[in-house]
């Protein structure tokens, strides 16, 4: 499966016109208001994002999974389905490889093949969620966390191994998500659990090249329904802080009870340097894994301006984020819900972007929620695609990529190339 760059000419000559329309009034409109279109499309531009080499797939939910034909059946496969996403939108120029589901088996034809297809290798992700074949002690009862030493260091050597396997990739950085935790009151010593898991991040820390960062994960319940270990941010910060520096916090949406202010999480762990990377998903009730930006738009947006506020005004350091799509797709086309969420990200980071700053902390400053609100849904009712579809146009991407993905016909594609039957590794 490749797409051409002369394809790509002719859709977006079909569309040149329309677009050009569009995108010289916004310009017009944005640059009375003193901003620098440019400089905004190049941000825009420049914001990539980590695909999961298990989201490729059909996901499943605990009562069924529903394959989607033309699945990629090995990891080759789906970095040329990242390949496919990142030829329409520019946008997906990284890789988040899951461990084991896909270890690579030539490092060098594997490195080879990304750097053709302009794909980096984005952070690296443990399991210790799942027991795989031959393994010697199961995860049942948890894994870093674990009463029992042989457990956690049987834990502990399988991040350091996927730490090892990032490594030859250019990987740098690990995400540890645990499912640690209890389903019943009493199940658990609930400070020995902790104390045993930060004690095990430490080492997995420790053992970090001089390069690398670790993210830690959190999320309140499931699989366990009574305590999660690292069930919130603030101990994830906790245990970043008592790892050291190359240790930070990771922020999965999905990952909060309902409500929650993550705007504002975000905010907090900016102002100490140690927001790390980034899960995007959407949610209706739960860590329900749906296209960003298909339920709570608003909320992303203001999400993005708590980043976009962090990043510009840097003053404790925070390094730069990783950014992934955690998402799982069980009703729609995986790509096709990927490009969304991918349009989703980078429609709430224009919107951003172009926030008036001044006149926002001015009515702070006077204590004038009207107009603080007034500035901010000025910015989120901006319609921004144009410039998104700029930013994808001046580096080669296609104006509307759902309407190109389904004019190449690329699902037909995959399907006449890999059959209706392979099953894509992962949930
Ligand atoms: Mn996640």
């Amino acid at each position: 499966m490749k797409i051409l760059g002369a394809q790509i000419a002719s859709f977006n000559e079909q569309e040149a016109l329309n677009h050009q329309k569009q995108f010289s009034y916004l310009r017009d409109q944005l640059g009375s208001k003193g901003v620098n279109v440019d400089r905004l499309i190049r941000k825009i531009a420049n914001l990539q994002i980590a695909i999961p080499s298990w989201a490729l797939g059909a996901g499943g939910t605990r009562f069924g999974r529903f394959s989607y034909a033309g699945e990629p059946g090995n990891l080759e496969q789906k970095l040329e389905d990242i390949g496919t996403l990142h030829a329409l939108t520019r946008a997906a120029g990284a890789v988040s490889l899951h461990i084991p589901w896909d270890i690579p088996e030539d490092y060098s034809a594997l490195r080879q093949q990304a750097a053709e297809l302009g794909i980096v290798f984005d952070a690296v992700n443990s399991n210790t969620f799942q027991d795989q074949k031959d393994q010697e002690h199961s995860y049942k009862f948890g894994s870093l966390c674990h009463t029992s030493k042989a457990v956690r260091e049987q834990a502990i050597a399988h991040n350091k191994e996927v730490i090892d396997i990032g490594e030859r990739l250019g990987s740098k950085s690990i995400t540890v998500w645990l499912a640690d935790g209890a389903s019943f009151p009493g199940q658990h010593n609930l400070r020995g659990a902790l104390v045993n898991t930060l004690n095990s991040l430490r080492e997995i820390h420790d053992y970090l090249p001089d390069d690398w960062r670790m993210f830690i994960e959190y999320k309140p319940y499931e699989p366990n329904f009574y305590s999660t270990v690292i069930q919130d941010w603030g101990t994830s910060y906790l245990l970043a802080n008592e790892c050291g520096d190359k240790a930070y916090t990771l922020v999965d949406l999905g990952h909060h009870l309902p409500n929650t202010n993550i705007e504002q999480i975000v905010a907090t762990l900016m102002m100490q340097g140690k927001l790390g990377g980034f899960h995007f998903n959407d949610s209706k009730y739960g860590d329900d894994d749906l296209t960003v930006g298909s339920i709570k738009p608003y909320q992303l947006f203001l999400i993005f301006h708590e980043l976009v506020y962090g990043m510009e005004q840097n003053i404790a350091d925070n390094p730069p984020l990783a950014w992934m799509i955690d998402a799982s797709h069980n009703v729609k086309d995986p790509l096709e819900d990927l490009i969304q969420s991918l349009e989703a990200i980078r429609l709430a980071y224009a919107q951003a972007l172009i926030i008036d700053q001044t006149s926002l902390l001015a009515a702070q400053d006077q204590n004038d929620p009207v107009l603080a609100q007034e500035v901010l849904q000025e910015a989120f009712r901006t319609d921004v695609r144009p410039l998104l579809q700029e930013a994808r146009l001046r580096s080669g991407g296609v104006l509307q990529p759902i309407a190109a993905y389904r004019q190449f016909q690329i699902r037909k594609q995959l399907i006449s190339e890999r059959g209706k039957t392979t099953v894509a590794t992962g949930l």
